[in-house]
């Protein structure tokens, strides 16, 4: 627990990720930031930690500004932690810096939850280059997941494409919404409602909980439900009410993805949709060179004077890009 950081300071990778394994928290800790780094050692740890993983539960919680994610996400992680259950959450936030105010504050609020000691907790924020959360966030779940985490919870606020993407790659994915109406429309404008494998009605000891039930429960009817229908649970946060109702649905689900073969789909979209954004950075940087270089500046001088049509500079820049 109090081991020193400087007990890894000077280690290889390898034994690192060996330690992380075994469970020592700063260790996993320290294998996450090598990842979010990107570089050298990130690749290195990318090949030991891909051949551990497929077993983890990734659970997506997702839901408009103050639904009261965090609280539940805690609630959820404490209770699957108290049965025994190895469980790491990852708080995404998708706008602040790193040392910006709304992480810490996080952080701080979800420590005073107590998410009880079987619980790792690590907040991420849009930052660094290239396809940022897109790429840091399959990459921090493959290693909670290889360390051998049972559950990943992944929070993520429910605007931005890249937050949708995000919640759209786990296992299963919880939207949360509040009491009233407008709560679930906006979820079903912001494109959430057709990604929810469970629906959770939080803040259920205000008023409007059962009337939030129906309207979810109408958009479901028009919906295509054939393969799955999600549950609507209702949660106090604040108190843990419909916790472990939740847990279950979240079971059931899990499940009923191994029945259907649908694990490996959703894995195959998760690896497909971090391929094209791993591809986009490298091809763009590719670009940038070829554009930098002296080729690539004659290029664009004969371009410019109308000495090359753009068909015809095009060929030359993808020559320069793909020699062969
Ligand atoms: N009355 C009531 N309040 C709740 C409940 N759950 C959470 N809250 C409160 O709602 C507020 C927001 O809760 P958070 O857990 O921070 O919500 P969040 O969705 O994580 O918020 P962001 O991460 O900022 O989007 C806090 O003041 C919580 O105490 C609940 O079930 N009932
Ligand atoms: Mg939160």
């Amino acid at each position: 627990m109090n081991q020193p950081t400087s007990g890894l300071r000077g280690l290889p990778v390898s034994d690192i990720f060996t330690r992380a394994c075994d469970g020592d928290r700063r260790a996993i800790g320290r294998v996450l930031s090598i990842a979010e780094r990107g570089g050298t050692d990130s690749i290195e740890l990318g090949e030991l930690a891909h051949k551990l993983t497929g077993n983890a539960h990734v659970v997506g919680i997702t839901g408009a500004p103050g639904a009261g994610k965090s609280t539940l996400t805690g609630r959820l992680a404490a209770t699957l932690a108290a049965s025994g259950r190895r469980v790491a959450v990852l708080a995404i936030d998708p706008s602040s810096p790193v040392t910006g105010g709304a992480i810490l504050g996080d952080r701080i609020r979800m420590d005073e939850h107590n998410y009880g000691t079987g619980t790792f907790i690590r907040s991420m924020a849009t930052r660094g280059q290239g396809g940022g959360l897109a790429v840091a966030v399959p990459a921090a779940i493959r290693i909670l997941d290889a360390v051998g985490f049972e559950i990943v919870i992944v929070e993520t606020v429910g605007v931005g494409q890249i937050e949708i993407d995000i919640a759209g790659t786990a296992d299963t994915t919880a939207i949360v919404v509040t009491p009233g109406w407008g709560d679930a429309v906006q979820a079903n404008k912001a494109g959430l409602l057709e990604l929810a494998d469970v629906f959770v009605v939080n803040k259920a000891d205000r008023p409007g909980a059962s009337d939030s039930r129906r309207d979810l429960e109408l958009m479901l009817d028009l919906s295509d439900t054939s393969e799955w229908r999600p549950d609507i649970v209702l949660t106090v946060g604040t108190e843990g009410d419909g916790v472990d109702d939740l847990i279950t649905e979240l079971a059931r689900h899990r499940q009923h993805l191994a029945d259907a073969g649908q694990l490996e789909a959703r894995r195959r979209r998760r690896a497909q949709h971090e391929l094209r954004v791993r591809a986009g950075d490298a091809l763009a940087n590719r670009l940038k060179d070829a554009l930098n270089s002296a080729e690539g500046q004659s290029i664009i001088t004969a371009m410019a004077s109308g000495g090359a049509s753009p068909a015809s500079s095009l060929d030359r820049l993808l020559d320069e890009l793909y020699p062969n």
